[in-house]
């Protein structure tokens, strides 16, 4: 079965993990710490993800497909721990991620563009980082604090959009299928 899905205008589509409720409350909990004493705009703690494949664009039509394709995927369960943020300079983004990515989730995201590939949704696969942006436009970060690690097993992937609001990007999962 097929979700309608309503297309804003700019929307961008992608496949992620969505993080489960208290997961996501400590993340944003930390975050709020680090805004707090450094600025940046916080993500909802409603919004956080860990994104497997960023489609981009996809055109209103070939939404029922690609729902159609991916209730087909057979994909495994995979772990995620996350234990430590991070700072990218180039895009002011806050993350957390692990220090030791797992083989079971990397390829967890690498089947899913392949998979996404065949189907035509996507061009070509791209390097997985794992990570959760938990802040943007964050110009100084100072010392980062230690990530207690949070841990969980994905049970399930979602397909995401994206598109922009008046107060920045806003997020929301459009389908959801289990993982095996
Ligand atoms: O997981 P996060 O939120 O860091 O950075 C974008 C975001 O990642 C990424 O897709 C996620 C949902 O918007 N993204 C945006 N544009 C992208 C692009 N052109 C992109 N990833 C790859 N290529």
């Amino acid at each position: 079965m097929s979700t309608e899905i309503v297309v804003p205008p700019g929307a961008r589509f992608f496949f992620a993990l969505w993080l489960p409720v208290d997961a996501a409350k400590k993340l944003h909990t930390v975050a709020g710490g680090v805004v707090g004493r450094c600025g940046g705009r916080l993500m909802r703690e409603d919004a956080l993800h860990i994104t497997l494949a960023f489609l981009g664009e996809v055109p209103e039509r070939r939404l029922v497909e690609l729902q159609k394709v991916a209730a087909e995927f057979k994909l495994q369960k995979a772990p995620v721990r996350l234990d430590r943020l991070g700072f990218w300079n180039h895009n002011h983004i806050l993350w957390a991620g692990t220090k030791e990515p797992d083989p079971a989730l990397s390829a967890l995201a690498a089947e899913l563009q392949d998979l996404l590939v065949k189907a035509g949704f996507l061009t070509d696969a791209k390097p997985f980082l794992p990570h959760v942006t938990l802040l943007r436009k964050l110009l100084h970060p100072g010392a980062l604090p230690e990530l207690p690690a949070v841990e969980w097993s994905a049970a399930e992937f979602v397909l995401a959009k994206s598109w922009p609001s008046d107060r920045g990007s806003a997020y929301e999962t459009v389908a959801r299928w289990p993982l095996n």
